[in-house]
């Protein structure tokens, strides 16, 4: 594991309509994410915050992007300032804001590897399109903008595009998807292990084939890590919660294992609302998760 770590925070809320998620790289920093991560004794910068602009209440919104502008933006100064740590060979962590920042970390990280991996920890899909999205929310669009299925404003940031490939992606934690999602998941084959696959195998199983999936093929692996992955009853404050999703303890294990096999190149924690949180719960379980990443060890 990279020992040099930069924590970006990225307080972006414009990709959904839920007030407080902008808060998440703040509560993650009042959880203790420095203290915890330098007890494994690696170098930290701690960079503060991207930019993200304001959006202008007033304008009305002309297309089924919501903040479309404002989203693309804050998403160009996140790549920026992803990219340049990479650059200095460091590893980047970025805390959200809702996960419409992926779009602005893949497009910093991807271009520095030839065949990135993404393991994308989420109860939902995020591959949804202008013309799919059943919300018009940005955030349940990252996947799909960062394969370049997307409004060209967002498909674009950085000058490239697709930023990844279909088959390099694994999803995990799936449970819901709308009808869009799945026919692209069935048209790109993009792997995907549902709640379904991981109450029959195991978590183990799960994340020891994700790791055999992507280990021989990919020269990199981005972790995104929504927290509504979680079971709402282990990570409560987030915007869109659904039931039945991966407990705590499932989740330690997903990451204690991604420690061992050595793989992850650059992470982000997503969709951390502390307006809907219990006592900071959720940032403290995104910390925890974090220090098992990372590879804390209990004895
Ligand atoms: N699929 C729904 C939509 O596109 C819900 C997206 C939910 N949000 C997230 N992303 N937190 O994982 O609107
Ligand atoms: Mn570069
Ligand atoms: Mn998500
Ligand atoms: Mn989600």
């Amino acid at each position: 594991m990279n020992r040099q770590l930069s924590i970006i925070g990225a307080p972006m809320d414009l990709g959904q309509n839920r007030r407080g998620v902008d808060m998440g790289p703040s509560a993650i920093r009042y959880a203790g994410i420095v203290e915890r991560l330098e007890q494994l004794e690696y170098d930290i910068e701690d960079l503060g915050d991207v930019a993200i602009p304001r959006p202008d209440r007033k304008e009305e919104q002309k297309s089924h992007l919501r903040n479309l502008k404002e989203v693309a933006e804050g998403n160009a100064n996140l790549a920026r300032t992803v990219d340049d740590e990479v650059n200095k060979g460091r590893f980047p962590l970025i805390i959200g804001g809702d996960h419409s920042i992926a779009i602005g970390s893949l497009a910093g990280i991807a271009k520095h590897y030839n065949q990135l991996g993404v393991i994308w920890y989420d109860a939902h899909g995020d591959l949804n399109t202008e013309s799919t999205s059943p919300s018009g929310n940005i955030h349940g669009m990252p996947l799909a903008v960062s394969l370049g299925i997307g409004h060209e404003e967002l498909v674009n940031i950085e000058s490239y595009q697709p930023k990844i490939k279909p088959e390099n992606i694994v999803i995990i934690g799936a449970r819901s998807l709308d009808d869009g999602e799945k026919e692209l998941i069935q048209d790109k084959g993009i792997k995907v292990y549902t709640m379904h696959e991981i109450d029959r195998m195991g978590m183990t199983s799960v994340i020891q084939e994700s790791v055999d999936y992507l280990q021989d093929k990919c020269d990199g692996v981005h972790l995104s890590l929504d927290l509504d992955g979680l079971d709402p009853q282990d990570a409560p404050g987030v915007g869109t919660p659904v039931m039945g999703g991966m407990s705590y303890r499932e989740s330690h294990l997903a990451m204690e294992m991604l420690a061992e096999a050595d793989m992850i190149t650059s992470a982000e924690f997503v969709e951390v609302n502390p307006i809907l949180d219990e006592k900071n719960k959720t940032a403290s379980v995104a910390v925890g998760l974090m220090g098992s990443l990372f590879g804390e060890k209990l004895k």
